[in-house]
């Protein structure tokens, strides 16, 4: 870590990268470390390849998270919440490969990170991402301002299920009362992220419900394109779903497949550590945690997709 801050230290601009289809560690600590960076007085900039979705925009005051990053050149970039240097997504990718071999640091919190730039610092015990940023900046004396707070309270709760994970320890609620002692307001985004869904998500959801199948104490659902323009929804909304067909009594794993476009994405989701995950979903070139772990399919095939996992779920 001493390395790391000493690097940030001696940057003066520098690149914030967070991961594809961003979750709101992805995009709390995008925004934690720019206040941060801006308020050590250096230029700092954060390119995603994909919007902002609708339920974390509160948090992006002045739309700091942008889709490119024309004009920028970089000492330094630094990957946030990012599993796999290719996680970034492929536009971001050959952005970051145009600018040569500008040093690099990767901080995350996934298990399988294979620590792809020169400094990693890789805890899989945090909760959270913005839980590691949070003990980086304490290292680096920052003043931990509302912005910051915010940030950081964001990504630690929605990593968490609003601390209902197993990855919840005493610490991550320590900083969190901390963050909150800063000023960061935990109903507000409660509010912001888990009691305005959009009607067309709750739709979905109801789709969803109906199409379960029983595996044991496994579940498997899908969404297809179909539902997508019957209903007006948007491909962000599938979000937090798959959650819900976790949350029933005597499911401990469950499994959402969604058609998108020409492709397959696919969450899973499990209860207690009972089933690797992780694992499951690196089957499929994916990955993640223990109990939380996704996985795509480029030009994927609704049907056949079903079946294999169908199968895999008997054997699990
Ligand atoms: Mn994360």
């Amino acid at each position: 870590m001493k390395k790391i801050i000493e690097t940030i230290n001696d940057s003066n601009n520098v690149l914030i990268i967070g991961h594809k289809r961003p979750d709101g560690d992805s995009i709390g600590s995008c925004i934690a470390m720019y206040y941060t960076l801006k308020g050590r007085g250096k230029n700092a900039s954060i390119l995603n390849s994909d919007p902002v979705p609708e339920s974390f925009e509160f948090i992006n005051t002045g739309n700091i998270i942008k889709n490119d990053c024309k004009g920028f050149i970089p000492d330094l970039i630094i990957y946030l919440d990012s599993a796999t240097e290719e996680r970034v997504g492929d536009k971001v990718l050959k952005t970051i490969n145009d600018f040569g071999n500008t040093i690099c640091i990767n901080i995350d919190h996934h298990p399988n990170n294979p620590e792809y730039c020169e400094l990693n610092y890789i805890d899989s015990k945090a909760s959270s991402t913005c839980e590691m940023l949070y003990g980086i900046f304490n290292e680096m004396n920052v003043e931990i301002n509302l912005s910051i707070a915010e940030a950081l309270l964001m990504g630690m709760v929605t990593d968490t299920g609003f601390f209902k994970f197993d990855n919840v320890s005493s610490e991550t609620m320590k900083i969190a009362s901390i963050l909150m002692e800063k000023g960061a307001d935990l109903n507000k985004i409660a509010h912001e992220i888990e009691m305005n869904r959009p009607v067309e998500e709750i739709h979905l959801t109801t789709r969803v419900y109906e199409r379960m199948t029983f595996i044991g104490n496994k579940v498997y659902s899908y969404i297809k394109n179909s539902d997508f323009i019957d209903i007006g929804a948007k491909s962000e909304y599938t979000d937090g779903i798959v959650n819900q067909l976790l949350y029933q009594r005597k499911i401990d794993v469950a499994v959402l497949i969604i058609e998108d476009g020409s492709n397959i994405r696919m969450s899973f989701r499990g209860k207690g550590g009972k089933y690797d995950l992780n694992t499951l979903a690196g089957i499929f070139g994916g990955g993640g945690h223990i109990n939380a772990s996704g996985a795509f399919i480029k030009n994927g095939v609704l049907i056949d997709t079903i079946e294999i996992i169908e199968k895999l779920l008997v054997d699990l």
